[in-house]
């Protein structure tokens, strides 16, 4: 096992990873900007190395800081969280060259996921349902109006290098296409220096479910259920529970073996993410995988009983899996607490935390690097806190959520626990009835005046 971990992220998910290194008794490294001088993942560490000024292209993006930190504190391994460098092959490949393990998959299974296109001709090669569309990148505009009008519009263009939503557009008509087809190739060149673009059937209110799967090096893999995702606002998640409402035994089954055969097409070694798109007629179809450990994987580990993190950790140092597959036996639901004002269009509210008052009892679970008198800084991602409530059936996890939801106190900053609140009321969330559009149509009622 490894004998010291340095954590190359910020926030809760470097506590996050810290917390389980302790109780795995693994010595952690933190690193942190000039700006998160003060931040909680530097008091939890055992040691914390300052790799930067503020913008995270000087500090939790910038590679030889810290490769500099893990060389001066001895660590064996790095720990990427999410973000920053989690899913950057190059990242992966510098640690394999210096002798430190990068916990997670290979820098050879990052850039096939990485890479939109080839991972849907991976996921077509092991039999993987994939969206109807182009057989590869569009080579010109009289190819792709060909391949519309043979599928029928509304069709939609994606960036090979894009994922979570960057570099798409959806065209609805002929007419729109040529504009389209140009402003897409073009903000794929501007956005990541490659301006490969594909056409997929667009899929209409869809829901999205992924399912959470782990691999480890001697080729087994297993999956443990799913997490539905469908509640976001412009790509951002909000909301997300397991099980899925609309999920059922049968079409758990189908999925989490696709999940499986999809990551063993790569041999996939680490936790990571199969993200579908399911149609109203339960049909799901491969979108993309994350090689990494998500924001929401804690959502898993309460309806499963299971520490994902510690499972990735113990991947990585060549334990293997038991190989079982596992279903929910509970229910959680997570609302993401964001620094953002709700009621004006989600704008960020970063600043200093005057008083606060985190929530518990029975069923709360709240992954949180906040604390009285923390001042959020402007630089980074706004989430403050995730919410997770669990309980035996689905209502009764919502119903905690709120309750939860009502004790959190965080003063000196907008958040977006108001609209959670409203959420966990609405009519149509608690009944399960939502798809990725529920957002778009979602009232917000105005906020209460305070006389
Ligand atoms: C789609 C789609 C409809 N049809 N592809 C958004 C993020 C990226 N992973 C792919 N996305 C979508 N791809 C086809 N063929 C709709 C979306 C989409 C979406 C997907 C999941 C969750 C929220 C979403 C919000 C808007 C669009």
């Amino acid at each position: 096992m490894f004998k010291k971990i340095l954590i190359a992220n910020r926030g809760e998910i470097a506590l996050r990873v810290i917390r389980t290194c302790k109780e795995m008794g693994i010595k952690t490294v933190a690193v942190y900007s000039t700006a998160d001088k003060e931040s909680l993942h530097v008091k939890f560490a055992d040691e914390a190395v300052c790799i930067g000024k503020p913008q995270s292209t000087e500090s939790y993006l910038n590679i030889p800081h810290l490769m500099a930190a893990a060389e001066i504190t001895n660590a064996d391994a790095i720990h990427p969280g999410y973000g920053f460098l989690a899913e950057n092959a190059r990242f992966a490949e510098i640690c394999g060259e210096h002798g430190i393990k990068f916990i997670g998959p290979t820098p050879d299974m990052i850039r096939q996921m990485g890479d939109k296109m080839t991972a849907k001709e991976t996921m077509i090669r092991a039999g993987v349902p994939v969206i109807p569309g182009s057989d590869g990148l569009l080579e010109n505009l009289d190819e792709a109006r060909e391949i519309a009008r043979e599928m029928g519009y509304p069709i939609i263009l994606k960036a090979t290098a894009g994922g979570g939503g960057k570099g798409m557009r959806v065209v609805w008509e002929e007419r729109a296409l040529e504009h389209n087809y140009n402003t897409a190739r073009a903000e794929a060149r501007a956005a990541f220096n490659n301006d490969g673009i594909y056409m997929e059937k667009f899929v209409e209110e869809p829901r999205h479910i992924e399912i959470q799967i782990a691999g480890d090096q001697f080729g087994k893999v297993c999956h443990l259920s799913e997490r539905d995702c469908s509640i976001q606002r412009r790509h951002q998640k909000l909301v997300e529970e397991s099980p899925s409402p609309f999920m059922t035994t049968a079409l758990r089954k189908k999925m989490g073996e696709a999940a499986i055969k999809a990551a063993s097409a790569i041999n996939y070694e680490s936790v990571g993410t199969i993200e579908f798109l399911v149609d109203k007629h339960r049909n799901f179809y491969f979108m993309e995988m994350n090689t990494r450990i998500q924001v929401e994987h804690g959502v898993t580990e309460e309806v499963i009983n299971f520490d994902l993190v510690k499972e990735q950790i113990k991947i990585a140092a060549g334990i293997p899996i038991t190989g079982k597959n596992y279903l929910p036996e509970m229910h959680a639901i997570e609302c993401r607490i964001n620094a953002e004002d709700p009621f004006n269009d989600f704008r960020p509210s970063p600043g200093r935390i005057n008083v606060l008052h985190i929530p518990g009892g029975h069923g709360v679970r709240v992954d949180s690097h906040i604390y009285a008198g923390y001042a959020i800084p402007p630089y980074y991602d706004s989430m403050v806190a995730k919410i997770i409530t669990v309980a035996q059936t689905r209502e009764e996890a919502i119903d905690t959520m709120d309750r939860a939801l009502s004790e959190f106190v965080i003063e000196g900053i907008k958040t977006t626990i108001p609209f959670h609140q409203q959420l966990m009321r609405n009519e149509d969330f608690r009944k399960g009835n939502f798809t990725t559009k529920f957002t778009e149509t979602f009232k917000l009622e105005p906020e209460p005046q305070i006389p």
